[in-house]
């Protein structure tokens, strides 16, 4: 069979489908290499929908199919089967053959290291059996696992078992794509949760027997954590008997939350002090919490159809975001993810691969679990909670919860909710669904007789598809202060709803000074002239911690941009802020840390081509070095009191507090290692009794060319331990000159341990390379075409890797013809490439544009 032509789906086209299904029961009887599913469906057709009964599959093997115990003849094509059906009620029944063990590409059902297990969201149960997998189509489904395998899972709670074989029930109607399995040698680490309605819930994490037992614990409390926040802040109790999660090594993701099988790449659930940082912790915390509140968010209320994905990513993210905020500091939080936002999202919105975050076509959806549906998703419904206020939000959430239970849900649906319990028209709120790129809100201010104006303008340029844009409502946050620091207006909202809009304060003493965009309230870019003296008073006298950080980030990247193009010394204002910050002993560590790092080499390369200058990578690169180094000179007096009161007694713990000591004393170890040629990072890593340490120091060496050493023995000592020699391949490859980073990656690739076929050593190698921008970006092409050889060859085993991986290319038109033209080169080789997947055909083509 071949593959059909890439065909564009459409949301304008969608039609429910022609049939409703009752029941679904599923045996799997379990071959590695020849797996037999044999499917018995009770369908009714829907009468006010009447449609062709056709059947999604994909790479299945059809052994025989009945309608009514009768056999049938379906035709089967490439993408599904279609068969005569009966104008009333029938039975469907099939079987088929798979083949889990050659599945490389971990959709549908595959095998990771002997353990069987699926991945069907969006579209991988086609491949498990024919079926209308489509997430509009709910059933019950009731699966028999048979195969001599000591743990066999499914979905829903556990109805009977016997030697060899297992039964489960789930009786929440959900969609094919929440479907899972798993089968294999697995272990449990068990708890139990009683909800608020007192029903316990049993609670196992399965892994391989061995090392892995012992990294289950802190996993399990974090679900423990979230399903208790859900029931506290949400009201949403859990609604099985039991609550599964397994970890294993090869996914494509992070999670999926499969309805009470989560299954996990093991990267984002296991974590030990020794072999985990800090920042594993936070992911881990976090992910669990993001499945775990999908349970409500995603399985209860699903997606009508793909195109509504931010209707439960969005949702989710931000229910995440919350929760991590009230876990540690909300501060914190809110810059890490605008960070995240402003680095990633912001650099999706302004190029090939923009699209709205609810798009209105895709080729192929897995393309499309992007930054931007996720995390632009979670900012509007931010913004949203925003505009209502918090009471209203959960006035709208319980509403929501009420409402569509059980339901295949939309953008619409969810609108409506806050519509109807707020009285607001959000018609023009819901622009931000369906408008792509970032708006520019342009600030300009005046003082006359007491009465301070501030004069908003906003433009959204044009994006793939979209060339002129309306007006979108954005919530302004604003506070006002003194000349002397003394906060003369507090938080307050201004809703910009036209494209020119101007708001005015009365009755001040004196022209104040603006804080916009307070808690980074909504995802725009701000366009002002502010003088470096503004924001140095900003960075020492906001009250707003997301605008004292972002002042002095602001403040980073002017001297950065004079650096590189007027060869200017920073100036003493950044000094002098960075100071005062380290200094202040008031202010949380975790906060301090953050106002110390500096932007990306690519959030650099972003602001140079904002600003009208083709960035050159390398410059770049030593800039931030060379400021780095002036940072320290300037700093080093206060360097060792700081690195002395942030050493953390006890037992290592993962909590914000530790945390935040720690990550402000390793901001100040890189400082240090600039002046002392690295001897109190080796020091660090020589005593280090946990991986944040043991990798803060190896990686302070490292980054200054040093660790030769440390690096050969953090080999020798990690290489049983597949997640920490992630790290190692991906420190080698990020912190590795400019100019052998492309070699770097090429002579891992040849190391024993190197697995192309696992998607998180793959990406350790090659994502840290396309993330090394000036070694990425090296003159002669050479990373570009190394990544792009590897990607050819990664597509013919996991199409939906490769093509995630394509966006290190989404810049290519902010460099110079040289780069521009090797850049380019190296995507049409790609899409010349026989046999090239759907997955990474549109990407690629997408970025040809
Ligand atoms: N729904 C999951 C993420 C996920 C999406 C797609 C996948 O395969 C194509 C796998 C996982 C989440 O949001 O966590
Ligand atoms: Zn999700």
């Amino acid at each position: 069979m071949t593959d059909a032509a890439p065909q564009t789906i459409y949301l304008k086209d969608y039609r429910p489908f022609g049939y409703y299904l009752d029941d679904v029961h599923l045996t799997f009887r379990l071959a590695a290499s020849a797996t037999r599913v044999v499917s018995r469906i009770s369908v009714r057709p829907n009468v006010d929908f009447p449609g062709e009964f056709f059947l999604h599959g994909q790479d299945v093997k059809l052994i025989w199919a009945k309608i009514d115990g009768a056999d049938v003849t379906p035709v089967v094509s490439a993408d599904g089967l279609t068969c005569d059906a009966p104008d009333g009620p029938f039975v469907w029944e099939a079987e088929v053959e798979i083949s889990p063990a050659t599945n490389t590409a971990l959709e549908g059902l595959y095998m990771s290291n002997g353990v069987y297990c699926t991945q069907c969201e969006a579209e991988g149960f086609r491949k498990i059996t024919f079926y209308p997998d489509r997430p509009d189509v709910m059933s019950v489904f009731c699966v028999r696992i048979e195969g001599e395998l000591p743990v066999l899972l499914s979905n829903g709670n556990p109805t009977s078992h016997g030697d060899g074989w297992a039964e489960w029930l789930d009786p929440w109607p959900k969609p094919a794509y929440l479907f899972a399995l798993v089968a294999g040698d697995l272990v449990a680490h068990s708890d139990g949760f009683t909800t608020m309605s007192g029903k316990d819930v049993a609670l196992n994490i399965y892994v391989r027997p061995g090392p892995d037992e012992a990294k289950c614990a802190f996993g399990m409390g974090a679900l423990k954590r979230s399903m208790k926040w859900d029931e506290d802040v949400y009201g949403r109790e859990y609604d099985l008997d039991i609550f599964n999660i397994v970890a294993v090594d090869d996914f494509n993701m992070g999670a999926m939350e499969n309805k009470g099988l989560n299954i996990f790449n093991s990267s984002c659930v296991l974590a030990s002090p020794e072999t985990s940082t800090d920042s594993n912790f936070e992911r881990i915390e976090a992910i669990i919490a993001h499945e775990y509140f999908h349970n409500w968010t995603g399985n209860r209320i699903t997606c009508r159809d793909w195109f509504q994905l931010c209707l439960k990513e969005g949702l989710t993210v931000f229910r995440d975001q919350q929760y991590t905020g009230d876990q540690g500091s909300h501060a914190v939080k809110r810059i890490e993810d605008a960070i995240t936002l402003r680095s990633r999202q912001f650099r999706e919105d302004n190029g090939p691969l923009a699209h709205p975050v609810r798009p209105e076509s895709f080729i192929e959806i897995n393309n499309f679990y992007t930054i931007t549906v996720y995390e632009k998703g979670a900012e509007l419904i931010g913004m949203l909670k925003r505009l209502v206020g918090d009471d209203a939000y959960r006035k709208a959430l319980d509403l929501y919860f009420t409402r569509h239970d059980g339901d295949a849900a939309t953008i619409e649906d969810w609108l409506q909710v806050f519509e109807d319990t707020t009285g607001r028209d959000l018609t023009q709120f819901k622009r931000w669904y369906s408008q792509a790129g970032t708006p520019r809100v342009t600030v300009t201010d005046d003082f006359k007789d007491g009465v301070y104006a501030l004069h908003f303008e906003q433009q959204t340029p044009p994006t793939p598809g979209q060339d002129s844009k309306s007006a979108q409502v954005i919530p302004i946050a604003v506070g006002l202060l003194s000349q002397d620091g003394t906060e003369v207006q507090p938080t307050t909202v201004l809703e910009m709803t036209a494209t020119t809009q101007s708001f005015a304060f009365n009755g001040l003493a004196e022209k104040p000074v603006p804080s916009l965009l307070r808690d980074f309230s909504a995802p725009v870019i701000l366009q002002r002239d502010q003088t470096n003296v503004e924001r140095a008073f900003l960075m020492t006298h906001d009250t707003d911690p997301f605008n004292k950080w972002d002042a002095g980030d602001a403040l980073a990247k002017d001297v950065l941009t004079k650096s590189i193009t007027e060869n200017t010394a920073p100036d003493a204002a950044y000094l002098d802020g960075i100071t005062a910050i380290l200094r202040n002993d008031a202010l949380d560590p975790a906060f301090r840390a953050l106002c110390l790092s500096l932007p990306s080499e690519d959030d650099m390369a972003k602001a140079l081509h904002d600003a009208g200058t083709v960035p050159d990578p390398l410059a770049i690169h030593h800039a931030i070095e060379a400021l780095k180094l002036t940072t320290a000179q300037h700093v080093q007096d206060i360097l060792p009191r700081i690195q002395a009161d942030m050493i953390v007694d006890g037992p290592y713990s993962p909590d914000a507090k530790n945390a935040g000591k720690r990550s402000l004393a390793n901001s100040v170890l890189g400082l240090l290692s600039r002046l002392d040629d690295g001897a109190a990072a080796a020091k660090q890593y020589a005593d280090a009794d946990n991986m944040t340490m043991q990798l803060a120091g190896l990686a302070a060496l490292l980054r200054i060319s040093k660790g030769e050493d440390q690096s050969a023995a953090f080999r020798d000592q990690w290489r049983a331990d597949r997640l920490v020699m992630d790290k190692w391949f991906g420190l080698t490859v990020s912190l590795a000159a400019p100019d052998l980073a492309a070699d770097t990656a090429l002579r891992l690739t040849q190391e024993p341990d190197f697995d192309m076929k696992n998607p998180n050593r793959f990406r350790a190698v090659f994502g840290a390379l396309a993330g090394h921008s000036a070694g990425f970006h090296a003159p002669s092409g050479v990373s570009y075409r190394l990544l792009g050889d590897w990607l050819a060859k990664l597509d013919a085993i996991n199409p939906q890797t490769t093509a995630r991986m394509t966006t290190a290319f989404e810049t290519w038109r902010r460099y110079d013809v040289g780069r521009q033209d090797q850049m380019r080169d190296v995507l049409e080789t790609l899409a010349k490439t026989a046999g090239l997947s759907r997955d990474t055909g549109e990407m690629v083509g997408r970025m040809l544009g």
